[in-house]
């Protein structure tokens, strides 16, 4: 019965429901009836609650919280949202990238960082990875990569075979592939990883000075990991999302201190490697990590399905002080997110609370499914003669850089030290202790020596001794051990 605990239930139109628990039949054992119209509508309801999952990073989980800069940048940057002392509130939402909606959060895979902050001058989306790289370097190879790490179009299953088949035809991926098979491609907590905006991006300060930078949030709680052996040992598929959800409720907030590397304007040109180049990272005795403030996350959803999986994270959601580069991954998911949401969520996908900016919107972009924004009788074309609202084309530049040539598809002019293997050579020798070495090595051979054939086999040992020599030759001996 309804009481002070349990308001009356409703119809979708708020008159009190018939009943949550009986069907109406043409008495107690006869038809049900079509004109039952809460029944079906509870159906009809049923039928489309979910919305697809995203086609990557499906599983995830997040959590509400403020971003606080501690320090002055704006000599860089004009941004509201990174002027000193400036708090902001923000959303973040942790994923796997390859699994699906109930995979398993302890994957080896990288993991998604993905950023909003409700700004004074609109959402800012920082759209980023627990890993500074990424597998490919332009965007038309992005399906295909995904595609190589999803299912087999026959049997359904995940394949080693496809996967390497891509990374090793794909020489660009080294980096991103060492950093998977070393300890950090298998995070204890999304709380103990550190997450980075991965591209490089533009940051314009307030007498309109361009500088290059790269974000980095470092955990505050520590880098963290599994060993292969415990991150398969962890039977809860949601651990991660388990992890945070629970450590917020305790009181437990974690935080990510920012830094930026910030890369002067003119350095681009002639910098050793291409700084677009998201396969690579800018080592920090070139750009030291400059500190920002911190990021904490403090409040749970509480509604995943509203607030989580129905948030819509696009790295074209800039604001004025922050542009993109010339990186061709990022000049693509320019496009590509907002796409995904008009499909995924519908196209006023903007105006649900969680993605809806905290300033006023004032759009020409009017109608469609699910609008409910109301602008009176305020004319729907511009220009106009009555009142609609006016473009302020100095505010709203487009951040660019200069850019002649003819159009040809080719890869970016390379630099004098632009090359696959340099940087994740540098990784396995010079970052990696032995241990980590030697759990790598056996990382790599665990994924070797299941399902991968000829020629694919030979490739990948050729691909691990252009990483580095040694490295190689350690798996080479254990798989035909194996
Ligand atoms: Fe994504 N990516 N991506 N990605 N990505 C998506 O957007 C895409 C890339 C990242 O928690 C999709 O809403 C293209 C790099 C995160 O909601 C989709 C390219 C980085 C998330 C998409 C990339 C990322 C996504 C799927 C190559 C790190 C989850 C559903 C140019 C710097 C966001 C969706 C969340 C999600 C496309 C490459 C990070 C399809 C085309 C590089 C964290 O639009």
């Amino acid at each position: 019965m309804a009481d002070n605990n349990h308001p009356i239930s409703t119809t979708e139109t708020g008159a009190p429901a018939p009943s949550d628990a009986r069907s109406l039949t043409v008495g107690r054992d006869g038809p049900m009836v079509l004109h039952d119209h809460h029944f079906i509508s509870q159906m009809a309801h049923f039928n489309r609650e979910r919305v697809p999952e995203r086609n990557v990073h499906a599983k995830g989980g997040g959590a509400f919280g403020e971003l606080v800069i501690t320090e002055d940048v704006s000599q860089f940057t004009k941004a509201a949202v990174f002027q000193p002392g400036t708090r902001t509130e923000a959303l973040a939402r942790f994923s796997t990238v390859a699994g699906e909606q109930g995979s398993a959060d302890t994957a080896r895979d990288p993991r998604g960082f993905a950023l909003k902050f409700y700004t004074s001058e609109g959402n800012y989306d920082l759209v980023g990875n627990n890993t500074p790289v990424f597998f490919v370097r332009d965007s038309m190879k992005f399906p295909h990569f995904i595609r190589s790490q999803k299912r087999l179009p026959d049997s359904g299953l995940r394949d080693n075979n496809m996967q390497w088949d891509f990374w090793t035809l794909n020489p660009e991926s080294a980096h991103q592939v060492s950093w998977l098979f070393g300890d950090r491609g298998t995070p204890r907590t999304w709380r103990n990883m550190d997450g980075f905006g991965s591209h490089t991006y533009m940051w314009v300060n307030a007498s309109g000075e361009k500088f290059w930078v790269k974000y980095h949030f470092k955990t505050d709680q520590g880098i963290e990991t599994f060993t292969a052996e415990e991150a398969a040992a962890i039977t809860d598929l949601d651990y991660h999302r388990r992890d945070l959800f629970n450590s917020i409720k305790r009181g437990e907030h974690p935080s990510w201190t920012l830094y930026v590397q910030v890369m002067p304007y003119e350095d681009a040109a002639s910098y050793r490697f291409n700084p677009f180049d998201l396969t690579k990272v800018w080592p920090h005795g070139d750009y030291p990590l400059i500190k920002v403030g911190t990021l904490r996350l403090n409040r749970n959803p509480e509604n995943f399905f509203a607030q989580i999986e129905q948030a819509a994270f696009e790295p074209s959601a800039l604001v004025p002080g922050v542009g993109i580069s010339p990186d061709k991954m990022l000049l693509g998911r320019m496009f590509a997110y907002a796409d995904t949401h008009r499909y995924r969520i519908g196209p006023n996908y903007e105006q649900l609370p969680v993605n809806q900016p905290k300033v006023p919107v004032n759009t020409y972009t009017f109608d469609g499914p699910m609008q409910f924004h109301h602008s009176g009788n305020r004319p729907v074309y511009s220009p106009n003669s009555y009142g609609g609202p006016v473009a302020d084309e100095s505010a709203g530049e487009d951040y660019s850089w200069e850019s002649d040539g003819e159009m040809v598809r080719a890869a970016a002019t390379l630099h004098s030290e632009d090359d696959d293997f340099g940087q994740p050579g540098t990784l396995v020798r010079e970052v990696l202790d032995d241990a980590a070495r030697t759990r790598m090595v056996g990382n790599i051979v665990g994924a070797l020596t299941d399902g991968v054939e000829e020629p694919v086999l030979s490739r990948a040992l050729e691909y691990w001794r252009n990483v580095d020599k040694d490295l190689g030759d350690r798996i080479a001996k254990k798989v035909s051990e194996a």
